[in-house]
């Protein structure tokens, strides 16, 4: 158990294992004091279900914040994930400068795009305004594919090295934010995950799973957070939520009726060991 208390906002899909539902236990096993601030209310996420309802909460932000900065409330971190609106990344923008304590870290998953494709909600003035909300974080953690969008890069399924450092030195300038990029894979049987941080490149590489699982995103963001609240290097926390969502995939493969997540729970008892 650690003192950290983090704030993290995203959705609530009430069925899909992802967001909310997978941010807010997995940071609670990692013995974080966890407040929420949901964005939107949805019956399922939004890959693969259909007919999904979708309840904006936008209105209801600048009210939550104005009450916690009347309770004097603050926090260690925030931690944001799939957004609704433009809007709300600019709520988002706000409450992280009311509400961080000083020193604080800001981690942003930017979750809108996967294999190429934005997610059905969003359009480029989304991925442009995402990755101004990214370009004022301490971590971000986008897939290649967002980190295309972010930065007007082409998305390519075959890469080189050179083609990584050159997304992550457009992500990161002047260096001074950490970029915590998942799903980069050199050979065909592996994958990993690449930290930039202070400039420096390192990369974890591990096994590829070849079906995707949705909702890996969100597990791995989660679990890196709560690994680096408990006091693990960026690498280390990087490298310990990709064993664990490696595990989780394996897992939930057992189970082929179960497409629409990862059955992160059965595996929480091993991240906590791994902390
Ligand atoms: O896992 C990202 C995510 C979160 N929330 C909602 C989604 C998705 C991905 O599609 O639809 C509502």
């Amino acid at each position: 158990m650690n003192d950290s208390r983090i704030l993290t906002i995203q959705d609530i899909s009430c069925v899909g294992q992802c967001s909310l539902t997978v941010a807010l236990p997995i940071l609670s096993a990692c013995g974080i004091e966890t407040a929420i601030l949901p964005s939107a209310v949805l019956s399922t996420h939004t890959a693969g279900f259909k007919g999904f309802t979708f309840r904006d909460l936008s209105d209801d932000i600048p009210a939550i914040a104005d009450h916690w900065v009347k309770e004097g409330i603050q926090f260690d971190a925030i931690y944001t994930g799939y957004l609704g609106s433009i809007q709300q990344i600019d709520y988002v923008k706000d409450i992280a400068e009311k509400c961080l304590k000083v020193g604080g870290k800001k981690i942003i998953d930017p979750a809108m795009a996967d294999n190429g494709a934005l997610y059905s909600i969003f359009d480029m003035n989304y991925a442009h305004e995402m990755s101004t909300l990214c370009s004022q974080a301490d971590i971000i953690l986008p897939n290649i594919t967002e980190a295309c969008f972010m930065t007007s890069t082409e998305y390519k399924t075959e890469y080189d090295q050179e083609y990584i450092l050159n997304l992550l030195q457009k992500l990161s300038p002047d260096g001074k934010v950490t970029v915590v990029l998942t799903g980069v894979s050199y050979t065909p049987d592996t994958t990993g995950v690449v930290v930039y941080e202070n400039r420096t490149y390192s990369y974890y590489e591990h096994k590829k799973i070849s079906k995707g699982c949705h909702g890996t995103g969100d597990v791995y963001a989660s679990a890196f957070t709560g690994a680096l609240l408990n006091g693990h290097s960026t690498y280390e926390a990087a490298k310990i939520a990709a064993d664990y969502v490696v595990s989780c995939i394996e897992y939930t493969q057992k189970d082929p009726t179960h497409w629409y997540g990862v059955k992160f729970e059965a595996k929480l008892a091993e991240l906590i060991q791994s902390l």
